[in-house]
């Protein structure tokens, strides 16, 4: 077979055109069996890897080389074959089969990289680093890599392998070293095990910085009460993250956690009142109505979850393997936990159980236009009593509308799409609302103690890109969010490393990489961008989404990032795969308007939870309408997607100041099944965040950099007997010559000294020594005058 032909040997050849990564946007493969072989040209015996991208494929015909002969991989296997030599990529040595670090293949490329994943996939070492980066594959299953004696092993430095641990390990130590803030930014595609790897990496740093009042494991169960409110199963996740969110731990002197504050990025809000087909709305819901207690089922009022229209609109009520009535349980557990005491938490089910009746109401029309009135049975009963307002407020909420006709107000009927759209409003609200109540209990629990000393780890996990059958506003903000991270990732692991490198004027060969910004700045440029448009529209009262679509089409149908379809429908090319959306409630999503009646309403309510979120509506109205008065714009509030956008520059500005860690995970097939690790699926991953190029700037780079200052003065010592006219640049040369640092491991730039991995060690090692053996002359001598 291929593999077991003699493998190319050291030295390692120059990276050709040939073995550089193809676009991201390059046609993987049409067949996974079949790919097509040109005769004609010898192997000459160096065969490599027979994968996508390796051999002539169907897509290289399109670009008009003959292809004269098909064959399976099967039998590609079996016999010699005779394949162009520029269309082989060479094989690593067997020795380096499953390295955990993709920076010590000899030879770097797809298949290559495919291959050490694939094998070390099948063992479950589902971590591997590329270079600075540390990767995860998901293993759908429960892997035996976690737990009380690892914790202790990565803690002790016994283990050193990849892992989530060591990530956690080396922030928990920087920070503590350095005393510099760190961050772990976990990125991939919905359904890759950012939530998880979130979690592990929690679960350390509490193992780690535990022993202090119990605080940590408050801070562990917050995930629980996050998930069962803010994640929901979707077609791509069975508990996708529907909403995004910064854990930042603080840590005190001894280096023990003293506090967290967790917040939250945008929570989609439209699965509370619609579903797609086989996607499920909060986990909440179901884990209430399956697991309340019969003493509060009552007076809840609960049914089963097949009665809420909310919920039985998708027909997908349960998750395989998942007992929501168990979650319930344990749910209770973590609310108890963060001192939420009971009657809070009867409070917030009454508002869940209040949301799910309000879907219950159901509407006649009474004229030809479309005018409605409210049914008055059971739902309407159950929701206002869960409520605490009267019947009749809530029917006439749903039915009328005030407004203003010359000086005077009407009372208006609101037809059949208006009262739905009021229903579900008020009940998105008051779901949004107690999710927000929700994180300011959990950090009021968790806030800091005295003893912090403002040093801190924040952990990342934010919702994955995602491309459904039908896309829409959520979708756009989620996939915008992915790619402004990917900018982040691209900015730190390519841009900032390289021109530091060419800034200082080292020898330096670029490294090209797929760069987003234009796509980015494509959302966000004002005052022609996404969002520009969007807001513009959304503020002119006749402005239809129709209008939107056309005026996206009008201002970028040239633009390579962009592509108009038929009808309100409009492509993004984003870096990790194309998306159409359709813009179907696009302006109204935006503009998220809340009619005073709905204040007016929850105001009235005698439960404390729906007057503190009819104040909290209050407040933000009128600082709306402040910020209109002082004519900064004619936006009454300011938009879901603008203020998005300004939530992901503070939270980039805030990761900028910190020391970070990158973490990407990696979806391995499509099924969420254990097992199956699809190499096409994994390598679209693996180039839509460039991890090849990252590899590529690793391995010839230069991690370790001190300026000629910091260098001298640690290690002046070592030369013995110096001149004093000697400039800090001549000292690090006699130092790094005296040592013996081989110039092919370091550079010299303008400021620093760049060299490449563990050389500093050499240098260490014998200062280390000669500060041991001036310590151990020092105690004899004190010892002597003792
Ligand atoms: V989304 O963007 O929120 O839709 P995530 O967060 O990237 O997505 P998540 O962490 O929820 O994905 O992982 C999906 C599922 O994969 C989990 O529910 C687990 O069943 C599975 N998973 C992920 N990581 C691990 C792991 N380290 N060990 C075992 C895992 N199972
Ligand atoms: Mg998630």
């Amino acid at each position: 077979t291929p593999r077991d032909l003699p493998p190319p040997l050291p030295p390692r050849p120059k990276p050709t055109s040939r073995a550089r990564l193809p676009s991201a946007k390059r046609p993987l493969p049409t067949s996974k069996e079949e790919m097509e072989v040109e005769d004609g040209e010898k192997c000459n015996g160096k065969l490599g890897h027979v994968a996508p991208g390796s051999v002539r494929t169907a897509a290289d015909d399109a670009k008009g080389r003959p292809i004269k002969k098909n064959i399976s991989l099967t039998a590609l296997l079996l016999q010699a074959v005779t394949v162009p030599t520029q269309d082989v990529l060479p094989a690593n040595p067997r020795i380096l089969d499953e390295v955990d670090d993709l920076a010590q293949l000899s030879y770097l490329n797809e298949p290559s990289v495919l291959h050490n994943l694939q094998c070390r996939y099948s063992q479950d070492s589902i971590y591997s680093k590329a270079g600075p980066v540390l990767l995860s594959v998901n293993p759908f299953k429960n892997v035996h890599l976690y737990g009380d004696d690892i914790v202790t092993a990565y803690r002790k430095k016994l283990l050193d392998s990849p892992h989530v641990y060591a990530i956690a390990d080396a922030a928990y130590n920087a920070m503590r070293a350095d005393e510099v803030n760190q961050s772990i930014v976990i990125s991939g595609e919905s359904g890759a095990g950012k939530t998880e790897t979130a979690k592990i990496a929690m679960q350390y740093l509490a193992a780690l910085g535990g022993g202090n009042g119990g605080i940590e494991s408050k801070v562990v169960q917050t995930s629980c009460i996050l998930e069962a409110f803010g994640n929901a199963k979707t077609t791509r996740n069975n508990n996708s993250s529907r909403f995004g969110k910064l854990i930042e731990m603080n840590f005190n002197a001894a280096g023990k956690i003293c506090g967290a504050k967790i917040q939250t990025f945008l929570l989609e809000k439209s699965r509370v009142v619609q579903l797609s087909e086989g996607e499920r709305s909060y986990h909440i819901f179901y884990q209430l109505c399956s697991g309340v207690p019969s003493s509060l089922r009552g007076r809840l009022r609960l049914r089963s979850a097949s009665e809420y229209k909310y919920l039985n609109q998708s027909e997908c009520l349960q998750i395989p393997n998942i007992d929501d009535a168990q979650k319930f349980h344990h749910l209770m557990g973590a609310l108890d936990s963060i001192r939420i005491c009971k009657e809070d938490q009867e409070h917030a089910f009454e508002m869940l159980a209040a949301v799910l009746w309000l879907g219950n109401i159901s509407f006649l029309v009474t004229d030809n236009q479309n005018h409605i009135e409210v049914v008055s049975d059971e739902a309407v009963t159950n929701a206002a009593g869960l409520m605490g307002c009267s019947e009749q407020d809530l029917i006439l909420t749903m039915s009328t509308r005030r407004v203003r006709a010359g000086k005077d107000e009407v009372t208006k009927s609101l037809t059949l799409e208006q009262a739905i759209d009021t229903r579900d409003a008020l009940a998105m609200f008051i779901y949004v609302s107690l999710f927000d109540w929700l994180v300011e209990q959990m950090n009021l629990s968790l806030s800091m103690g005295k003893d912090n000393m403002g040093r801190s780890i924040n952990i990342l996990d934010m919702y994955g890109f995602e491309s459904h059958k039908k896309n829409s506003f959520e979708q756009f903000c989620i996939n915008y969010a992915d790619e402004r991270l990917q900018q982040h990732f691209n900015k730190h692991l390519f841009k900032l490393e390289q021109e530091e490198y060419e800034l200082d004027g080292i020898d330096w060969k670029r490294v090209d990489f797929e760069d987003n910004q234009d796509c980015v700045d494509l959302f966000e440029k004002t005052p022609i961008g996404f969002i520009s448009i969007l807001d513009e529209l959304s503020n002119l009262p006749k402005a239809t989404d129709l209008a939107f679509a056309a005026k996206l089409k009008h201002h970028f149908s040239t633009n390579r990032w962009f592509k108009g379809e038929r009808g309100g429908t409009f492509s993004i090319r984003h870096h990790a795969g194309e998306v159409l959306y359709e813009t179907g409630k696009f302006l109204e999503k935006n503009q998220d308007p809340i009619h005073s009646e709905i204040i007016e309403l929850l105001s009235s309510c005698t439960g404390r939870l729906p007057q503190s979120f009819a104040a909290l509506l209050k407040q933000s109205k009128n600082r709306g309408s402040a910020s209109a008065q002082s004519g900064m714009s004619v936006c009454r509030k300011q938009s879901v997607a603008t203020k998005f956008k300004g939530k992901l520059f503070k939270l980039i500005q805030h990761l900028d100041s910190t020391k970070q860690h990158f973490i990407r995970c990696i979806r391995p097939n499509n099924k969420q099944i254990p097992g199956a690790f699809e190499k096409d699926i994994a390598l679209e991953q693996l180039r839509s965040c460039g991890i090849l190029q990252v590899v590529r700037i690793s391995k010839s780079g230069y991690p370790v950099r001190i300026s000629h200052q910091e260098f001298t003065q640690r290690y002046v010592s070592l030369l013995g007997e110096t001149k004093d006219c000697q400039d800090p640049l001549s000292l690090s040369i006699a130092i790094l010559q005296k040592f013996g640092i081989v110039p092919e491991m370091y550079q010299v730039g303008y400021t620093k000294l760049y060299f490449r991995k563990s050389q500093i060690d050499v240098l260490e090692d014998v200062r280390k020594q000669v500060v041991q053996g001036t310590l151990e002359v020092q105690k004899c001598f004190i010892g002597q005058h003792a």
